[in-house]
């Protein structure tokens, strides 16, 4: 059986983690392993009700405790229905944000104390980690910008600038305490260039 292996994408907006899941799940079946591409808040169907509520830019009143519990809520189901379940079987699974998003964005954007979303990860994930995290760290307004021009603004992304710097140290700064589970990829490069640093990251994977 191949080895599973759990790989999250992180970044700020717009720093290109969907564009580029379908060459990294390529990667690894051209090499003839088995993948999952699932995403958060999402990958199921509570999850991405979940996840409607959030990025509803309607929903102006949500508390931000509120909002990490939701995270943390379907996250929660997620790795109860596909997450664990996927690992066991010796899948790779390949999530679009994960639990460092929740320090960066409730923790470091939203100003919610470090220790209490630390609690509900190690209620949440007993433990669980993934193995690798690719940071695609972009500056904060050339990835607004780019997300500026995809799609119609959701209720994170009609924050102010500052929250978006915020994240964005957050993401570094976690980086920075954990160097082996972390690879930063510079997203302000080209898309073929970011595609080779990417294949030189999973290269020992492969
Ligand atoms: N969130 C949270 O607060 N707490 C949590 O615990 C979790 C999540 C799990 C999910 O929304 C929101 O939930 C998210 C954080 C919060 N905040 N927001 N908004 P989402 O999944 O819809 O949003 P996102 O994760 O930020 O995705 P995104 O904005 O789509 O960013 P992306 O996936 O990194 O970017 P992209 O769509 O691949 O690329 C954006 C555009 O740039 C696109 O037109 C590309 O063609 C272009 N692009 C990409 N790379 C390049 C390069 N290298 N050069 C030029 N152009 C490029």
């Amino acid at each position: 059986m191949q080895e599973a292996l759990f790989i999250t994408l992180e970044g700020v907006e717009g720093a290109g983690k969907s564009s580029l899941m379908d060459y990294i799940s390529e990667l690894f079946t051209r090499a003839g392993l088995a993948v999952i591409q699932t995403r958060e808040p999402g990958g199921t169907k509570t999850g991405e009700q979940i996840r409607e509520i959030l990025l509803d830019s309607n929903n102006i009143g949500l508390e931000n405790n509120t909002e990490l519990l939701l995270m943390f809520a379907a996250r929660m189901q997620h790795l109860e229905e596909v997450i664990k379940p996927a690992l066991a079987s010796g899948q790779i699974v390949i999530c679009d944000r994960f639990t460092d998003a929740s320090y960066a964005y409730q923790g470091g954007g939203r100003g919610i104390e470090e220790s209490r979303i630390q609690i509900l990860e190690d209620w949440v994930q007993e433990g669980l980690k993934p193995d690798l995290t690719l940071l695609f760290d972009l500056d904060v307004e050339i990835g607004l910008r780019r997300a500026g021009k995809r799609s119609q603004a959701d209720r994170f992304e009609q924050e102010d600038i500052l929250f978006f710097e915020r994240i964005r140290s957050c993401y570094l700064e976690r980086a920075n305490k954990e160097p082996t589970r972390f690879r930063i990829i510079d997203s302000g490069e080209s898309l073929e260039n970011v595609k080779q640093q990417i294949q030189k990251v999973l290269q020992e994977h492969l």
